[in-house]
């Protein structure tokens, strides 16, 4: 079964387009369901530390109804509060999206979307602030969320989900460093086909 309070699935594309060099965002951009994949220099999308983002958002910017197609290379940046609206990814690179900036009160929301073949983070946190993730599906990841566990800074970093329907196989929805106050909140989850209950909730 589906939860209901889920928007319905995956979309399909409205056309598709090769990036070869970072979209820089700030305002909003609407993708109207376009599929964007990088090319060139970017990156494989495999698990390289070095890779590009497709898109960078700056503070105060939201990206919205975009498909993230395959190679991912290193997703999307936000560099401050952003939002991501109807975001799919149907092959995610390193990782899908990551919460950059340094404002203790920034926040990064996720409404709406999903992410699909993960080998391991969607969501990485390395700024302070916190990430909701609502309204989303994932299926076939490592963790869904990761407070970075060795950037250079401590920063307390905090996660909100709700609304959440995680198919197995997937380590763990959230990573988070408690020696650092970082905390996690989850309301509604769903996970599916993991009759052993093998994925963790937290760690
Ligand atoms: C790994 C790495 C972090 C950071 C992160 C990322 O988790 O250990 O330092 O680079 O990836 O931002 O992708
Ligand atoms: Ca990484
Ligand atoms: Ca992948
Ligand atoms: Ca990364």
């Amino acid at each position: 079964s589906t939860n209901p309070t889920l928007p319905s699935g995956w979309p399909s594309a409205n056309g598709s387009q090769a990036v070869t060099s970072t979209i820089s965002v700030s305002g909003t951009l609407d993708g109207g369901l376009k599929r964007y994949y990088a090319s060139g220099a970017m990156g494989d999308g495999g698990q390289s530390e070095s890779q590009d983002p497709i898109f960078e958002l700056a503070n105060g910017a939201t990206l919205k109804n975009v498909i993230i197609g395959s190679p991912g290379a290193d997703g999307i940046y936000c560099l401050g509060s952003c939002t991501l609206q109807n975001v799919w990814w149907e092959d995610v690179g390193e990782d899908a999206a990551t919460l950059l900036g340094s404002s203790s009160s920034q926040v990064m929301t996720i409404d709406g979307g999903g992410a699909k073949s993960a080998s391991d983070k969607v969501f990485q946190h390395n700024g302070p602030g916190t990430m909701v993730i609502k309204n989303f599906q994932v299926d076939n990841f490592g963790k869904l969320y990761r407070a970075c566990g060795n950037c250079t800074n401590s920063y307390q970093r905090h996660v909100q989900m709700s609304n959440i329907v995680a198919t197995y196989p997937g380590k763990a929805l959230a990573g988070i460093n408690t020696n650092w106050g970082d905390t996690a909140r989850f309301s509604n989850i769903t996970i599916k086909n993991d009759p052993s209950h093998k994925m963790i909730v937290c760690l």
